[in-house]
């Protein structure tokens, strides 16, 4: 049978994401591929990078698995470059060994944030050392690589070339003293950095500077302009901010890029007169994509190739923060068609704002903002998990604050839904005993309820279909307070005097409801879930059904055990939270 489904991201995948019906597909599966922007290894990440992509895909992926999807979740650390090179430098290690603690480092930050990434690679892994070779030679061998000689500043002391940000000196337009030799923060000029007046490295603060010519590789992208434009034309359901980001480069015309380096930490440039040199970070960086999937599939005996070469049965996904997306729209798809090889290309491609620091920038350098392990160590992560994505920057740039982080933990997890669970369970423990008590009907109050929840379920499993996270949050936070509304309209304490029959069935709905609230929850509040999985004592089976289909309330019958468990989430107190705004800083 032919497939009729038109993707209704336009990609190149033949299956629809949001058709409900049944995918017939002559036996072919499709399988959906996810990758999140590779975070660079010299540093701890902040919680503006982990929102823009780690989070949100991590809660797709969780959400297709637990639809019972096939799902390849794929995240690598980005290494290479001359920051790598110095931040090694500052911490008084060499570049390899900096990396492979930064890697360990991170890794198990996001492990204990809960993202399931089937595979967490490395850029300097053996993988993406071959296949960026190979992409290379591919691109060479079909005439889209070009030698050029170009003039560079070379640091006499510093004993290397300087790429243009690591120049600093005065500004010729405004005076200001610190510009870089891309650009002055001052004035916002774009600068060439032999227009500096007093130019010096931002290395070692060396004056003695000297232009040198030196020999590059670049990549010929505006040959391939029109091939590239055909195929971004191709995804009209792309996210406004997507399209237009790849329209903009796009229209005004794609110049040739440089694409390798006179540094020693990267990839070796393949190529006779290369010694020496290596590729540019942002040519390996996505290719890091097609690499970690090979190590995932050779470090766990499994087929990588077929998610990257038969495009037609995956679906492939990339989240990324929104200055990510030149080069997802523009240059790694230039350099797949440029192989004229049929590699996967992405089939949407999901652009992220910025999440501000009270509307200011997070900054590392000036102490402002969150960080990762520090998030960590004041709360675990499902509260930033589910107060992130509340605020996440889906359509518009957002601003964390301390008092909209207070409010979400405090209203949303601990009243709305912590307390339900909480005091459902323990009502049910005083009055019945540890198990799911029998007596009652169901009557309309629940039908009703069960009308809300199936109705709030198919909302969010839509929005987390279509990657729509603050409307997902939306839905499940009226999902939580639905349940509320139902027990308080029930009073269940005035019942068990009057008639404890019916009490017992406005317990069971409710513990009925707590299942559908963990199983629904887990994509985005996968520890809690868990609580919940055990405090209900759920089978095996139970924990893997469909979110889609989890709006039951027979599941749980009498004489099912239940337990008790400590309060789901704990209060942020005033105190507490101008502690923490002193602690990091409010404003620029
Ligand atoms: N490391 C930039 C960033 O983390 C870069 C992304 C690479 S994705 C292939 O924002
Ligand atoms: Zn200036």
């Amino acid at each position: 049978m032919q497939i009729q489904y038109q993707n209704p991201y336009g990609g190149d995948c033949k299956f629809s994401i949001i058709s409900t019906t049944p995918i017939n597909t002559n036996d072919i599966k499709v399988k959906y591929l996810i990758t999140s922007a590779l975070p660079y290894i010299n540093g701890i990440k902040h919680l503006g990078n982990l929102v823009g992509s780690m989070l949100p895909a991590d809660v797709y992926a969780r959400f297709l698995r637990q639809e019972g999807e096939t799902v390849l979740f794929i995240c690598a650390t980005d290494e290479h470059g001359t920051p790598t090179e110095i931040a090694a430098l500052e911490a008084g290690l060499d570049v390899a060994t900096f990396c492979e603690r930064m890697h360990g480092l991170q890794a198990e930050i996001y492990r204990n944030l809960g993202l399931s990434f089937d595979y967490f690679g490395r850029n300097s892994s053996v993988y993406n050392q071959e296949l960026t070779q190979y992409f290379y030679q591919s691109l060479d061998k079909n005439g889209f690589i070009e030698e050029r000689e170009i003039s560079l500043v070379y640091s006499l002391d510093d004993e290397c070339f300087l790429p243009d940000r690591y120049i600093i000196g005065t500004c010729p337009h405004c005076g200001y003293q610190s510009a870089r030799g891309d650009q002055c923060e001052n004035c916002t000029s774009l600068l060439d950095p032999t227009e500096l007046i007093e130019p010096r490295s931002a290395i070692s603060g060396s004056t003695r500077l000297e232009v040198r010519k030196t020999k590059h590789l670049f990549l010929k992208l505006s040959a391939l302009s029109h091939e590239v434009k055909a195929w971004v034309e191709k995804h009209p359901n792309w996210s406004n901010l997507t399209k237009s980001i790849a329209m903009k480069w796009l229209n005004e015309g794609l110049q040739d890029r440089c694409i390798t380096r006179d540094i020693t930490w990267g990839i070796p440039v393949p190529r006779l007169g290369f010694e020496g040199k290596v590729f540019y970070v942002w040519f390996d960086a996505p290719i890091g994509y097609i690499a970690a999937t090979k190590g995932w599939g050779i470090e766990n005996s499994q087929d990588w190739e077929t998610w990257w070469r038969e495009p037609e049965n995956t679906f492939y996904v990339q989240f990324m923060a929104k200055d990510n997306l030149p080069f997802h729209t523009i240059m790694f798809p230039a350099m797949i068609l440029g192989t004229r090889e049929n590699w996967k290309l992405p089939d949407q491609i999901k652009g992220f704002n910025w999440l501000t620091y009270y509307g200011g920038k997070f900054s590392t350098s000036s102490k402002r903002g969150v960080f990762l392990d520090q998030a960590l160590s004041i709360l675990p992560a499902d509260y930033w998990r589910y107060s992130l994505l509340s605020m996440i920057p889906e359509s518009a740039d957002s601003a964390f604050t301390w008092e909209l982080f207070q409010v979400k933990v405090n209203k949303d997890l601990s009243d709305t839904f912590g307390n339900f669970v909480n005091r459902i369970l323990k009502f049910t423990v005083k009055n019945f005993g540890a198990t799911i008590p029998e007596g009652g009907s169901f009557g309309q109050k629940e039908q009703e309820l069960q009308n809300t929840c199936k109705q709030l379920v198919n909302k969010y499993c839509e929005s987390l279909k279509n990657m729509e996270f603050r409307k997902a949050i939306e839905a499940l936070y009226s999902l939580w307070s639905v349940g509320n509304q139902y027990v308080d309209a029930r009073a269940p304490w005035k019942l068990i005097k009057e008639n404890p029959e019916e009490a017992a069935q406005v317990v069971r709905t409710c513990i009925n409801l707590i299942r559908i609230y963990a199983l629904v929850s887990l994509p985005i509040l996968p520890f809690t879930s868990a609580k919940l999985f055990d405090a209900l004592h759920l089978s095996n089976t139970d924990r893997t059904t469909k979110i889609s289909e989890s709006v039951n309330f027979d599941a749980l019958y009498p004489g099912h055990p239940i337990n008790i468990i400590p309060p789901l989430f704990r209060k942020l107190e005033e105190e507490e939270i101008r502690e923490l705004s002193v602690r990091f800083g409010m404003r620029n």
